[in-house]
């Protein structure tokens, strides 16, 4: 500690104190408290680091336990800030020691000279914002309080262990381990007999080497987990190849990356995977026994769908059996409550195989819960087992449990985190909170954190952090706070992108399930690491975007709003397409567009199996319409939906929404018949609304030639599609049938007015521009035609219509047309039900396998058009559908 930041001070007026004071003080001196501390001095803030144990290392100095190794590669899991660092550092392993971390972390605090920054013993024990002097106050248990203008949290995720939460742990008169506060000194096991309870990464790790150890080991299993065998050994050669054959974009890769690692996206889904290929598949990774891998290169649906999760849980747990000679214990070892990577998988080193070893018994909890621990062990409710140690392995109060748990923090106004928090964690981006001005995390709760290598989100959380109060110095800015407003909309992308991923599918650590009373929501970013990172700059590049700034001379600085209102795959995908710098689609010539929309749909992901596929042709008003039948593989006849495709009356064909044909044929489990009606230029109006009246009439008069249910038809259709359904069920209505049940429109077109607010705020960015619907009205229909309702049917008579679905998207220049058609239809007496679908754009419902979060928008239609046809509920196929089927899923029923 430097002197000359100690000064003495009145705190209250009569008491006087000592007082150190610093710009910046840090808690935690761990992975990100060092590289803070590191590059706090660098930027030039006087810093101080208050650390509760006796030596640099974090969760690395407290989990001492046997077997505790990190489960991210050791080539991965380094800092990267410094070439010379990473040049004169060797990692002995793949996955190294928790000594040889904590011997690294020492070897970094003292090639930067960090521990005489670093006040170690001491303890924060309380944090409060004082507002005249616009500085943090922090009083400690060892030594003087500190004044500081920022405080930044780096308490790690997992450095709050848990309380057992079992009775009578305080009479047990044997030892008791905790693994996230192993004894520094050797722990005797040999001979004893231990009780682990819990089997997550900690018990999973120490479980093998006590039981070589130990007499006779009791496991107690409440949930069981997936683990994958480590193959521990040297660094493996192919990826150590990579990163030295090209260091600098082997890390940058790793920055832009989902997970932290860089692995690339896999793009082949599941079902185009034979059985054969994806066993090869989970075999290799099953080889190569790396977790990051496992969880993301398998197949592209593997961690956002139930289904395609599935099969490679189902791979997972034939290991299982294979390993577990006895067939009861392997039963009880093998998770079936949860999708595979909802909750975390663990790394192991002879896990299932230590389960054969005659000292060992596994305890299934959900058969015989823990009643009491008493004088001499552990009572279930048909057992008693008489033990000498009791090992528990019972996790931690994470994400928020060291932020909020450790000291009381009084922000702005008096407010207290634990209150602000009481219904679970507000942070905007992860790294600040509303009404806590200068308090930062790293790797808080909205932070992609323990879904990503840390080291890699550390640094780029510090990075931005110290950044931030690098220009605001220089700005003249003295104080930074997050907006409510931007708060608000984090915690919408949050949940957003918790419906990515399949995380909300379990209960665990992730959620706040494992504590009992704690607010439950998925608390990591599940949005990925490069999305994040970008989201950050994103922030900066838009003038701080949803932070107040303020300074003694300089004017108060406020960027209020959200960051990201888009859906996060929707972001993806549209930045994807900006990359791409493509010419407006109008400027290839109708041609030139067919041709490019032929490419682009090439392209995408293939569409889900349905039981059969049939194209023909139908007779048209002008010649024969081509068309596609898709069939569920359900037992029939089904009723049919009339499909008309997307494309401005100029581009696509009955084949060109095939993913999403396949999806609502499905999810509804009927007959799709997608319509090829004519386009312009070459037709012009009313060409494509004679077609698709024609096209379903003749289909009425034939469902049972095309295997479907007698009786009324239902139409459905996408952007012109939706224009040619709704006409159509206008013309069938007078013009003598067919007989509609229901239509569904998505996105229509209908109307030819442009001065509707959202082709102005839509305009440009979100794939559908202004443009091109002037040019594809243009190519259509001449002015004088516009206002007939075969292409306007805003303007048509709307009384006495088939029950509506409409959905729009936020960001669509179609989205004020469409609920105008819908609230006309209402006006009109048809009854109709409306989606509205918030950060959507116009191509997010038919982007089948691209915008993951457009699927409970797919369940919604598919159950309306379920019930127009008189059939009962029943979402088939897909996320939702086998959601239900997992039991235990609290959060499901609150995310669904
Ligand atoms: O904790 P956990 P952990 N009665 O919460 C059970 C990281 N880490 O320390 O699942 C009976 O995962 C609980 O059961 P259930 C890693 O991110 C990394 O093992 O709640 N049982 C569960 O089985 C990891 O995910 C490494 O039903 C009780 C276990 O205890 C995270 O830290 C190594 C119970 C707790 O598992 C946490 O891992 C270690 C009770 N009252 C940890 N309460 C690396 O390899 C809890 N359990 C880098």
């Amino acid at each position: 500690m430097q002197d000359a930041v100690v000064a003495v001070s009145t705190l209250d007026g009569t008491r006087k104190e000592t007082v150190q004071q610093v710009d910046v003080a840090v808690v935690g001196a761990g992975f990100a408290g060092l590289y803070l501390l590191y590059r706090l001095r660098k930027a030039g803030f006087t810093t101080v680091t208050l650390e509760e144990a006796d030596d640099v290392g974090g969760t690395w100095y407290w989990n001492r336990y046997p077997g505790a190794r990190c489960d991210i590669q050791t080539i991965d899991y380094g800092f990267t800030f410094d070439p010379e660092l990473e040049g004169a550092w060797r990692w002995s392993e793949k996955y190294a020691t928790q000594p040889e971390i904590l011997r690294y972390l020492g070897f970094v605090a003292d090639r930067y000279d960090l521990r005489r920054d670093i006040r170690f013993r001491t303890k924060v024990t309380a944090a409060i914002w004082d507002q005249a002097k616009q500085r943090w106050l922090l009083t400690t248990d060892n030594g003087a309080s500190v004044s500081c203008r920022h405080y930044i949290m780096a308490t790690g995720c997992l450095s709050s262990p848990k309380p057992p939460e079992i009775d009578g742990v305080k009479n047990f008169k044997g030892e008791v381990y905790f693994t996230g506060r192993w004894p520094h000194e050797e722990v005797k096991l040999a001979g004893k007999r231990v009780a682990v309870i819990g089997t997550g990464s900690s018990g999973i790790q120490s479980i093998p080497l006590i039981a070589e150890q130990a007499a006779e080991l009791a496991v107690f299993q409440r949930t069981p987990n997936f683990a994958l065998p480590a193959h521990n050994g040297p660094v493996p050669g192919d990826r150590k190849a990579l990163l030295d054959n090209d260091r600098t974009g082997y890390r940058e890769q790793a920055r832009w990356s989902l997970a932290g690692v860089p692995y690339p996206q896999q793009t082949v889904v599941s079902w185009q995977l034979s059985d054969a290929e994806r066993r090869e598949r989970f075999e290799k990774a099953w080889d190569a026994g790396d977790l990051v891998y496992i969880l993301t290169q398998l197949w592209a649906d593997q961690a956002v769908d139930v289904d395609g999760n599935a099969l490679l849980a189902e791979l997972f747990r034939d290991k299982i059996r294979a390993a577990v000679k006895d067939p009861e214990t392997a039963e009880a070892l093998t998770p079936y409550d949860h999708p595979f990577g909802a909750k975390r998988p663990c790394l192991d080193t002879n896990y299932y195989a230590t389960f054969n070893r005659p000292n060992v018994t596994l305890v299934n909890l959900r058969q015989e819960p823990i009643e009491a621990i008493t004088t001499s062990g552990i009572k279930t409710g048909k057992r008693t087992f008489d033990v000498d140690v009791i090992v528990f392995a019972t996790g931690f109060d994470a994400m928020t449990g060291a932020i909020m748990a450790v000291h009381p923090i009084t922000g702005r106004g008096g407010k207290s985190l634990s209150e602000v928090w009481a219904n679970g964690p507000q942070t905007y981006l992860g790294l600040t909170v509303a009404g806590f001005p200068n308090l930062f995390m790293i790797t808080g709760p909205g932070s992609p954190s323990v879904l990503s290598n840390m080291a890699v989100s550390i640094e780029q959380h510090v990075d931005w952090v110290v950044d931030r109060l690098t220009a605001m110095r220089e700005a003249g800015f003295a104080t930074i706070e997050a907006t409510e407003a931007a708060q608000a909309g984090w915690a919408r992308h949050m949940a957003d992108c918790s419906m990515l991923t399949l995380h909300r599918l379990a209960n665990t650590w992730y959620t706040g399930a494992n504590v009992p009373g704690k607010a439950q929501g998925v608390m990591p970013y599940t949005g990925g690491v490069g999305p994040y990172r970008s989201i950050c700059n994103e922030v900066v590049d838009r003038g701080m975007l949803g932070f107040m700034l303020s300074g003694p001379s300089v004017a108060e600085q406020c960027n209020d709003g959200e960051i990201v209102r888009l859906q996060p795959d929707v972001r993806l995908v549209l930045n994807m397409l900006a990359e791409m710098k493509l010419p407006p689609i109008e400027s290839f010539g109708f041609q030139g567009a067919r041709d490019f929309v032929a490419q682009f749909n090439a392209s995408r992901p293939a569409g889900r199996p349905v039981g059969e596929i049939v194209d023909g042709s139908l007779p048209g008003p002008d010649g024969a319409l081509s068309y596609r039948l898709y069939r569920p593989a359900t037992p029939g006849p089904h009723p049919i939906v009339v499909y008309f495709h997307g494309g401005g009356w100029v581009l696509g064909d009955e084949q060109s929404d095939d993913p999403f044909c396949r999806d609502m044929c499905r999810r509804t489990g009927m007959i799709f018949v997608s319509v090829g009606y004519r386009h312009a230029p070459e037709y012009r109006f009313p060409a494509a609304a004679e077609d698709g009246y024609a096209a379903t009439r003749w289909i009425a008069e034939h469902t049972a030639e095309l295997g479907g249910q007698p009786g009324p038809v239902l139409v459905a259709g996408w952007s012109a599609g939706g224009n040619i359904a709704a006409v159509t069920c206008q013309l069938a209505r007078d013009r003598g049938g067919p007989k509609i049940a229901g239509q569904l429109l998505v996105c229509p077109v209908t109307d030819c007015r442009f001065d509707r607010p959202s082709y102005n705020d839509n305009a440009a960015g979100y794939f559908l521009t202004r443009s091109l619907m002037y040019w594809f009205w243009d190519l259509y229909c001449s002015p004088a035609d516009r206002t007939d309702p075969r292409v306007s049917p805003l303007r048509g008579k709307l009384a006495g219509l088939p029950p509506a679905f409409v959905v729009t998207c936020e960001f669509d220049p179609l989205r004020d047309e469409g609920n105008a058609y819908a609230e006309a239809l209402t006006a009109a007496g048809v009854p109709v039900e409306q989606l509205q679908a918030r950060g959507h754009f116009h191509s997010s419902f038919t982007m089948v396998d691209m915008v993951i979060t457009s699927v409970s928008g797919r369940v919604q239609m598919a159950e309306a058009l379920r019930r127009f046809a008189g059939l009962p509920p029943q979402a088939t196929g897909g996320d939702e559908a086998r959601r239900g089927q997992l039991a235990s899923h609290k959060l499901a029923a609150a995310a669904g």
